[in-house]
C-alpha cells in the first residue's frame, strides 16, 4: 500500500511557522497540559480536529462571491435547502452555525428529564445535549466496536438486540434513537446498510422515529461501498439516500463532510418536530433561511454536500488516513483497526500500560506529541468520558482510551502524514519516559475543553489510587 495520490492541485498556500521545542515546552505548560490552550501557529501538524478545518474548493469560494445576504429568502438558502433534500432525502431543512445547535434544537423540543436516547456511541456534545436535558444517553455499539483489535468490517454497528430490549425496558421513555455515521467516539468506524436496516426495523416495531447523526455520511457511504456486499456497484450518492431512507431525520455538522469552515443543520420528515424546531430556532440562532450562517456560507455548503460524494476525493480520502494507520501499524504503534474515516485512533491503553487510567495516559501521549514533535491529537478518553457520581464519588472510566490523529479533509500533504508516522513511531519508542498527569482544574461538564493539568513526579507512576 502506499499514499494515495492527490485529486487536486494547491492554488493557495498558508506558511507554517516552525517552533522550537523550547518554545513549546513553555506553551504547553502555560496551557496547563491543556491542548486547546495552545495557539494554533505553534504547532506543525495540526491533527486536533477534522471539523471546520477543511480546506475548501475554488468552486466553493467562487461560491461565496456569490452569497445573498438579504435577512429572508436568500438564494443561497434554496441552494442549501434543495442539495439537502436530494442527498438527504427528507422533507424539512433547518440550517444552524454547526452541528451540536441542531442537536441541542432537537432534544429541547422532543426530550423531557427521565428519557433515553440510544444511539451506537454518543460523541461529547451530543452526549452532553442530551444530558441537558435530564435526559440519559445510552450507547448501543457492538461488542466488536469496543475491541480496538477486532477485524470487523462495520465496527460503528448499533446491536439491534440491545436496542430491542432497552425499547421494551423504557418503553414511551425513548422519544428518538440516534445513530452516528461514521462512530466518530468508537474510532471512526462505519455502519452498515444492513445494520441500518435492522436498526430502523426495531424502531418502527416499537413506533420510534430513528435520527441520524450525519456529520461524516459520505466517508460512511463510501465503507458501504467499499466494504458491505451488494452495494460495490452503486454510487456513493445512491447509498447515501438509501441509508437515509430508512430514518427520519439527521443531525449535521457541515464542518466534516459539508466541506466548509462553520454550517450544519437539521433535517426533518415530522412536520410537528420541524415547526416546534423552527420556532425555537428563531428564538436563539436567527431566521429559518439563514439559521446563524451568513448567505455565502449557506452556499459553500450547498456546494460542499455535493462535491464530498466525489469518489476520487472520497478514494484519495480515505486512502490517506488508512496509509498513515498502515505505517504506524507495521512500526508496531497500537492502533484501533480496522483504520477509520476520518481519523488514525492510537489504543493509549497499549501504548502506554504502566499508566492506569485515573492518570490520563492519552491526554500524556497528547502533551509528549505536541511538546517533541509539533503534533497536535485529541484524547478520546478518560479526560473526555470519564463520569463522576456525584452521590458517592465513584468514577466511571470509558472501555476505550484513545488519542485520535484526525486528518483535516484536503489540508495536508503526504510528506506531513510521513512526518506524523515517524514522530508517532519514535514516540512509541521512548514510551518509558512519558509520565502520568493529574487535573488541577475541571469544569463540570465537557471539561476536557478548559482543563488544567499537571505531570506526577516520578515517585507518582503507577501508584494510583
Ligand atoms: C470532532 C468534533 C463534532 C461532532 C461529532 C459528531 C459525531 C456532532 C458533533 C458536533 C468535536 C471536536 C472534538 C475534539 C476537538 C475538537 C472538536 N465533533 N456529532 O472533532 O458538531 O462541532 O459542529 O457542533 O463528531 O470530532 P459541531
Amino acid at each position: 500500500m502506499r499514499f494515495p495520490a492527490e485529486p487536486f492541485r494547491i492554488k493557495v498556500v498558508e506558511p507554517i511557522r516552525r517552533v522550537t521545542r523550547e518554545e513549546r515546552n513553555r506553551l504547553i505548560r502555560d496551557a496547563g497540559l491543556n491542548i486547546f490552550a495552545v495557539p494554533a501557529d505553534s504547532i506543525y501538524v495540526d491533527l486536533l480536529t477534522d471539523s471546520g478545518t477543511s480546506a475548501m474548493s475554488d468552486d466553493q469560494w467562487a461560491g461565496l462571491m456569490m452569497g445573498d445576504e438579504s435577512y429572508a429568502g436568500s438564494r443561497n438558502f434554496f441552494h442549501f435547502e434543495s442539495a439537502v433534500r436530494d442527498i438527504f432525502g427528507y422533507r424539512h431543512v433547518i440550517p444552524t452555525h454547526q452541528g451540536r445547535v441542531a442537536e441541542n434544537l432537537l432534544f429541547s423540543t422532543v426530550l423531557k428529564p427521565g428519557d433515553v436516547v440510544p444511539n451506537n456511541i454518543h460523541f461529547d456534545t451530543t452526549r452532553a445535549n442530551v444530558q441537558h436535558q435530564g435526559a440519559e444517553a445510552a450507547d448501543l455499539v457492538i461488542e466488536e466496536g469496543l475491541d480496538p483489535t477486532s477485524p470487523h468490517a462495520f465496527k460503528g454497528n448499533l446491536d439491534p438486540a440491545k436496542l430491542d430490549r432497552l425499547l421494551e425496558e423504557r418503553r414511551g421513555r425513548v422519544p428518538l434513537v440516534m445513530i452516528t455515521i461514521t462512530n466518530n467516539s468508537g474510532g471512526g468506524q462505519p455502519v452498515s446498510m444492513a445494520n441500518v436496516r435492522a436498526v430502523s426495523e426495531v424502531c418502527r416495531r416499537h413506533g420510534v422515529p430513528l435520527v441520524f447523526d450525519a456529520c461524516r455520511f459520505a466517508e460512511n457511504a463510501y465503507f458501504v461501498q467499499q466494504r458491505e456486499s451488494g452495494y460495490a456497484n452503486r454510487s456513493v450518492a445512491e447509498i447515501a439516500r438509501e441509508m437515509f431512507s430508512h430514518g427520519d431525520g439527521c443531525t449535521m455538522s457541515a464542518k466534516k463532510d459539508g466541506l466548509v469552515n462553520i454550517g450544519g443543520f437539521l433535517a426533518l420528515d415530522n412536520d410537528d418536530w420541524a415547526r416546534r424546531v423552527t420556532n425555537l430556532l428563531i428564538l436563539i440562532e436567527g431566521f429559518p433561511t439563514y439559521g446563524g450562517l451568513a448567505g455565502r456560507d449557506l452556499e459553500a455548503m450547498a456546494r460542499g454536500l455535493r462535491e464530498v460524494l466525489n469518489e476520487d476525493y472520497l478514494a484519495f480520502r480515505i486512502g490517506q488516513v488508512a496509509q498513515l494507520g498502515a505505517l504506524l501499524d507495521a512500526a508496531g504503534v497500537p492502533i484501533v483497526k480496522p483504520v477509520g474515516g476520518h481519523a488514525v485512533y492510537v489504543d493509549a491503553r497499549r501504548f502506554l500500560p504502566n499508566l492506569p487510567q485515573s492518570q490520563f495516559p492519552g491526554q500524556a501521549l497528547v502533551v509528549a506529541l505536541y511538546r517533541d514533535y509539533g503534533i497536535r491529537a485529541v484524547e478520546v478518553g478518560s479526560l473526555m468520558f470519564a463520569e463522576t457520581d456525584p452521590a458517592t464519588g465513584e468514577t466511571t472510566y470509558p472501555r476505550l482510551e484513545l488519542v485520535r490523529l484526525a486528518i483535516p479533509r484536503r489540508v495536508y500533504t503526504t510528506e506531513h502524514m510521513r512526518y506524523v508516522a515517524e514522530s508517532v513511531i519514535a514516540l512509541h519508542r521512548e514510551r518509558e519516559r512519558l509520565r502520568g498527569l493529574r487535573i488541577t482544574y475541571q469544569a463540570p461538564v465537557l471539561r476536557h475543553f478548559t482543563v488544567r493539568l499537571e505531570e506526577i513526579a516520578e515517585s507518582g507512576v503507577g501508584a494510583a489510587r
